[in-house]
């Protein structure tokens, strides 16, 4: 770097001084606090990012979002080239820029990273940076404080693409990187087009135009819900009605979207006895969860949840039927056939009966730490990995090598028989491969292809809640002194610190039949969670409620002592 380079990161950095008192770190999906703690933060995000564009001579993504967290927070997070999430190797660095406390000490911190990173200043590559936003009220000021990170990095351009979901960020990033088109409207396109075909190809030929079985969804009150109308416009005729849009007043996540329905199991405001029977599904904030859930009765509001495992499970049993009918010889054998690798991904969080149910249908099985970038770096390892979180996180990545065996089958059995059912096989997979962001876990890719293959299969959501019976679950959270007090191993299942905890929660799964239980400090919430699972509601309830005591016990202000 330059003198002229270092002393635009010097003043401009003088304008972003950084909180008091606060360490901020890049948890399980970047930077997360009170919105009026990150105007530093995102400021020298901006920063970082603008240098990964000039190290991977590539564009790269920053998304202001919070998510599922309340409205007051918001966050930060990188889209690597590909469209995934930061490499981990870079996320030292940004968590010491974001705590560097002077001016000089951040120059300092920048300086040495570029030389070790041999990151090039020499005018000639210049750095391109997409940014997006959330609905919440701090993300325009916060939106600025990022450009001038970037515009403070000589040749860095950031291009402002306005209030998105996160997952279409990370879409457009992966586009523009494979030189694909991508605008939001090449996004809407490419989903309407990939549905279309999949509902096309059902098999007792009915039309999309013919779906009368109406979905309502609950927006969160954030992005999704004026998304899905555009999509629902391009869709011309889907019965799809959207409530929590954010228009109404309600609030952004309070008692509204995929976390609290998932966590709480309760019909979200807006839903009632007027749904009884009818499919509904909840997004989160910045639409990147979705789980579906039907109300089972006026008198209760308590809700039928179908979380992320059913969603992986449907997928699964479709793909499975896909490759299947794909591997059967027709009248004519045609080509080598492909011996495709296909795998799925869970956390801790993964309901017991799901996990025994993908066993059963022959698939493996691989349990990473929750947090979709450590899921997502093991679905890369199939042909098809297809990876989700409970919370309703997760997509079907597709390898390269697949596909481009796959498009090729696909167009030797267009030339032999365009009616067998293998080529609708290879079609479908093809369609779903377009369909399903490649790049990260999106609720309007995986809204629509749940919808075809429910389609597809003739289910509605009651069949699909049958596919297996979830172990009853609680969730519970628990604020204590300092939640990095507590490191857990094997994909979160124990906890090896503080000692002592960890032989105490067995102590209380032995009482219960089939109890499971973990803890594990959030990555975006200051607070220790806590998992149950046991043969009963009341089991699971009482085995969660006894843990977070130990919790309590162990790390936090004694209340329960
Ligand atoms: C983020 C991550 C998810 C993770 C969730 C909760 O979701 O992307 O992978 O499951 O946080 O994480 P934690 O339990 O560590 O707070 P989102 O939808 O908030 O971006």
């Amino acid at each position: 770097m330059d003198e002229h380079q270092k002393s635009l990161i010097l003043n401009s950095s003088s304008r972003f001084p950084p909180p008091h008192g606060v360490r901020l770190s890049y948890g399980t999906a970047g930077f997360r606090a009170d919105a009026s703690l990150l105007q530093s933060t995102v400021f020298r995000v901006g920063i970082l990012a603008a240098l990964r564009s000039l190290k991977t001579h590539s564009v790269i993504g920053l998304m202001i979002t919070a998510s599922h967290n309340k409205a007051s927070d918001n966050g930060i997070k990188v889209a690597d080239p590909s469209g995934g999430m930061l490499t981990p190797d870079w996320e030292p660095f940004a968590d010491a820029i974001a705590n560097a406390a002077t001016p000089q000490h951040l120059l300092q911190l920048i300086d040495e990273f570029v030389k070790k990173e041999n990151i090039p200043f020499d005018g000639v590559r210049s750095a391109e940076i997409l940014l997006g936003r959330d609905t919440r009220p701090s993300g325009e000021s916060l939106l600025e404080a990022a450009k001038q990170g970037i515009n403070s990095i000589v040749d860095a351009l950031a291009i402002d693409m306005g209030i998105l979901t996160t997952p279409q960020l990370h879409w457009m990033v992966r586009a523009r990187n494979k030189g694909m088109k991508a605008t939001e409207v090449d996004y809407y396109e490419q989903l309407a087009g990939s549905f279309r075909c999949l509902i096309d190809l059902i098999p007792n030929g009915q039309k999309f135009q013919e779906i009368d079985d109406k979905l309502v969804i609950d927006g969160a009150n954030g992005v999704g819900g004026e998304k899905i109308e555009v999509l629902k416009k391009m869709l011309n005729g889907l019965p799809i009605e959207v409530r929590n849009s954010g228009k109404g007043g309600g609030i952004l996540n309070e008692g509204v979207g995929a976390d609290y329905v998932q966590k709480e199991k309760v019909v979200p405001q807006g839903f009632g006895s007027k749904d009884v029977g009818t499919r509904c599904a909840s997004l989160d904030g910045d639409a990147d969860r979705l789980v579906y859930f039907s109300v089972p009765s006026s008198n209760s509001n308590v809700i039928d949840l179908v979380d992320g495992d059913k969603i992986l499970s449907l997928f699964a049993v479709f793909i499975k039927e896909q490759l299947s009918v794909l591997s059967t010889e027709g009248d004519e054998k045609i080509g080598d056939n492909y011996q495709a690798r296909f795998g799925v991904i869970q956390t801790a969080y993964a309901n017991g009966a799901s996990t025994d149910y993908l066993k059963q249908l022959g698939l493996e099985v691989v349990f990473t730490p929750t947090g979709v970038k450590y899921l997502h770096e093991q679905a890369a390892r199939y042909d098809i990995g297809i990876y989700f979180e409970a919370n309703g996180h997760g997509t079907i990545l597709f390898s390269e090598c697949f596909l481009s065996w796959l498009e090729s089958r696909y167009n030797e059995l267009s030339s032999k028989n365009k009616e067998s059912e293998q080529h609708k096989a290879a079609l479908r997979l093809l369609a779903v491969s377009k369909l399903i962001n490649q790049a990260v876990g999106d609720a309007l890719s995986g809204l629509l292809l749940v919808e075809a293959i429910l389609q597809h299969m003739g289910w509605s959501i009651h069949n699909w809640a049958e596919l297996y019976q979830d172990l009853p679950s609680r969730q519970l959270k628990v604020k204590v002194v300092d939640r990095t007090a507590v490191v857990t191993a094997n994909a979160e299942t124990m906890v090896v610190r503080p000692p002592g905890i960890q032989d105490a929660i067995n102590a209380e799964i032995a009482k219960y039949p089939q109890g499971r239980s973990f803890i594990r400090p959030s990555g975006t919430e200051d607070v220790i969670r806590v998992y149950a699972e046991a043969s009963t509601q009341e089991a699971a309830d009482s085995l969660a409620s006894s843990v977070a005591k130990l919790v309590d016990q162990f790390l936090g202000f004694g209340s329960s002592r």
